[in-house]
């Protein structure tokens, strides 16, 4: 099938275009380079380093003789976008192409604002390209398990069954995301699940836990396949910050007292869940959910896991907790649409976590053990004047620390 894989230059991203291009499928990459940008602004950079876009495709076209396309495309550029689809006229897209850090949408003002403009204009724009060019392409949107929060009640896969005052309806789940990153997701799906509705395309939101790893079968082939891997308090996420702050011999850093419950899947899983939405489609018409997660854990019982397989002396620390959410609650997802497709997880092992040790280890001296500390409270921009340095992702100063 013929795949355009918007915000092919990130974590996930580059990745899974590696594997869609491994099992025979024809990948064209469109990304605006701004996480690279980012980078910058925050003054941190990926622990492990990234090739430039053009050794990537030529790295993949030496190594396996598959060739990946690649464009570089805002997708906030409604006539960009348009045209890029009339070009490539895929059988899917695939939509990575959003500013994911919930620190940084809760950084201040500006940084609240150019995730949701970045985030909501960006999936409109591609709602519309796809009306307008076939409305026979099927969007595989990335959501978030942090979408539906942490209610007292079961979380289905997107849709609920109610029974009110005697009488019946299916509703999209009520959400109540924390933080204005994953408030952006939730609009996107109103908005994606209405385009399906009015316009009848077809959709797969695939509301993912938190992603941990940083090697496949693919990007192990060759170094400059490897895929970004964050550590820093703003971008890098909790298992992956866990190892890495092991490896180092930094303490690991529990928010509050740990209870928090997410989420998580292995990066492998992720790239095999894409495929398998691609390879399955779903109906015209059809705004269809998948709860992409594989396990459910605390964030206390991965620092505790971490530091037993670490064989070095671990320190946990319990910080104040930067963030404003519950840290002891019901959770108890649904996800079983995923593996009634066919997925096999790898579910969290001692190996996987030994296997990335060495990986930090190597790479040790590439990060800046400040960047480790969160600096970002929920609570922290509100009242206060707006740091002349938090601008967002075009400035190059560091912002918010
Ligand atoms: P990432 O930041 O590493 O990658 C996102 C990519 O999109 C970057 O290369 C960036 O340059 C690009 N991009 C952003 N805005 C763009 C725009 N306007 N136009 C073109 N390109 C743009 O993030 P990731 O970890 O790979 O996450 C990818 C997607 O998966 C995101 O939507 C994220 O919300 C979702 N997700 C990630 C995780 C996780 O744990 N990493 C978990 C659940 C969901
Ligand atoms: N946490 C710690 N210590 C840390 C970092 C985080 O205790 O050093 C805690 C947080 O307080 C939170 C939990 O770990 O309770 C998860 O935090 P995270 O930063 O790993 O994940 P989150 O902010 O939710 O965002 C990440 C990705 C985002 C994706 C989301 C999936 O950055 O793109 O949407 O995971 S989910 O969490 O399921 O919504």
């Amino acid at each position: 099938m013929k795949v355009l894989v918007l915000g092919g230059d990130g974590y996930l991203g580059w990745p899974t275009s590696l594997h869609l291009s491994d099992a025979g499928h024809d990948v064209t990459i469109a990304d605006s380079l701004v996480r690279r940008r980012i980078d910058t602004e925050l003054g941190v950079r990926s622990l492990v380093p990234i090739a430039s876009p053009d050794e990537r495709v030529a790295a993949w076209r030496e190594v396996s003789g598959k060739r990946i396309g690649w464009c570089d495309v805002d997708v906030c550029d409604a006539d960009a976008l348009q045209d890029l689809l009339a070009t490539v006229h895929p059988d899917a897209v695939i939509h990575f192409a959003e500013q994911r850090s919930a620190p940084y949408s809760m950084m201040n003002r500006e940084h609240a604002v150019y995730t949701q403009q970045n985030n909501v204009v960006g999936t409109l724009n591609l709602l519309y390209a796809i009306a307008e060019v076939d409305p026979d392409i099927h969007l595989i949107k990335l959501g978030s398990m942090g979408e539906y929060g942490t209610p007292d009640i079961d979380i289905e896969e997107g849709w609920l069954d109610v029974e009110y005052r005697g009488r019946r309806d299916r509703v999209l789940f009520p959400k109540r995301p924390g933080s204005f990153y994953h408030l952006s997701k939730v609009h996107d799906s109103h908005n994606i699940e209405f385009a399906c509705r009015v316009w009848a395309l077809r959709a797969t939101d695939l509301n993912q836990g938190v992603v941990y790893g940083q090697s496949t079968a693919q990007t192990v082939q060759d170094d400059r396949l490897e895929t970004r891997f964050d550590y820093d308090a703003v971008f890098g996420t909790v298992l992956n910050r866990f190892i890495i702050q092991a490896a180092l011999g930094e303490p690991l850093t529990v928010y509050g007292s740990g209870g928090q419950v997410r989420g998580f899947i292995d990066l492998r899983d992720t790239c095999e869940c894409l495929r398998l939405a691609v390879e399955n489609p779903a109906d015209r018409g059809e705004f269809r959910v998948f709860n992409q997660l594989t396990e459910t854990f605390s964030v206390a019982q991965l620092a505790r896991t971490v530091a037993r397989v670490c064989t070095d002396e671990v320190e946990i620390v319990t910080l104040d907790n930067p963030r404003v959410e519950r840290e002891s609650h019901y959770y108890n997802v649904v996800h079983t649409a995923l593996p009634a497709l066919g997925l096999r997880p790898h579910l969290l092992s001692d190996t996987v976590i030994e296997s990335l040790l060495p990986l930090a280890r190597q790479h040790a001296h590439r990060v800046d053990r400040q960047a480790l500390q969160p600096a970002i409270r929920w609570t922290g921009a509100v009242g206060r004047p707006l740091a002349a340095d938090g601008r967002g992702p075009q400035s190059t100063d560091a912002a918010g620390r």
